[in-house]
């Protein structure tokens, strides 16, 4: 899988049955600032496409964007588990990827971020079991791997993998900042667009 060009769609505040363009979706799922945006610009290799921000919170919206002139989009959710925003725009956030979730019709895969340097959170372990019991596909990444040495990333690859009863192979590290990684994702994101439900038809 090569992305050739990348631009931005559309932003929803909200999010319903019908909504969405018709072509596959892979979303990007994680806690807020653990580097969702920067991923997205990583893989895209476009700077700017999507907002980055070293405050928390700073996706506020579900953001579309569309990959080699729509063969598939990569969207970017909020962020969950922003402890400093009240609970009423908590409860909005967790509304909006909620109901991304259960009401995309396209949505062929998540990729669940996750910062490397840390054991995944209770919210991260919801998400996995969420998808998990809506028979969505996942892959885990890793992000900030710069920050470690690569004995370290090895260890953390391990002791993610663990806390999220997955094994090694299925967490992959990157660094969006020293463009580490991308191969290896492009590869899942391409297994993630074509693999078939047990449930669909085929005729
Ligand atoms: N060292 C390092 N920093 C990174 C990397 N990726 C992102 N960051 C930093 O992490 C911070 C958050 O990045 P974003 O991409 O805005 O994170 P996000 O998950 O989209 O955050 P929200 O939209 O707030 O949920 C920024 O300061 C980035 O520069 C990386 O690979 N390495
Ligand atoms: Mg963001």
């Amino acid at each position: 899988m090569i992305i050739k060009n990348a631009k931005f769609q559309t932003s929803y505040a909200s999010f319903g049955k019908g909504d969405g363009f018709g072509v596959d979706e892979i979303a990007i799922a994680g806690k807020s600032n653990v580097g969702k945006s920067s991923f997205i610009n990583f893989l895209a290799n476009y700077n700017g496409l999507a907002k980055t921000s070293s405050t928390p919170g700073k996706t506020k919206l579900i953001n579309y964007f569309s990959i080699n002139n729509g063969e598939f989009m990569l969207v970017d959710l909020p962020g969950y588990g922003y402890a400093k925003v009240g609970e009423e725009e908590k409860k909005k956030w967790d509304k909006m990827i909620g109901s991304y979730l259960t009401s995309s019709e396209h949505l062929k895969g998540v990729i669940v971020l996750v910062d490397i340097r840390h054991e995944p959170t209770a919210l991260d372990k919801q998400m996995i079991a969420y998808l998990h019991h809506y028979g969505v596909p996942f892959i885990v990444v890793a992000t900030k791997s710069d920050k470690l040495s690569k004995a370290q990333i090895a260890k953390q690859k391990s002791v993610i993998a663990n806390a999220l009863s997955l094994g090694v192979a299925d967490v992959t590290a990157v660094s969006s900042m020293k463009k580490e990684g991308k191969d290896a994702v492009l590869d899942k994101i391409e297994n993630l667009l074509k693999f078939i439900p047990d449930n669909s038809v085929i005729e």
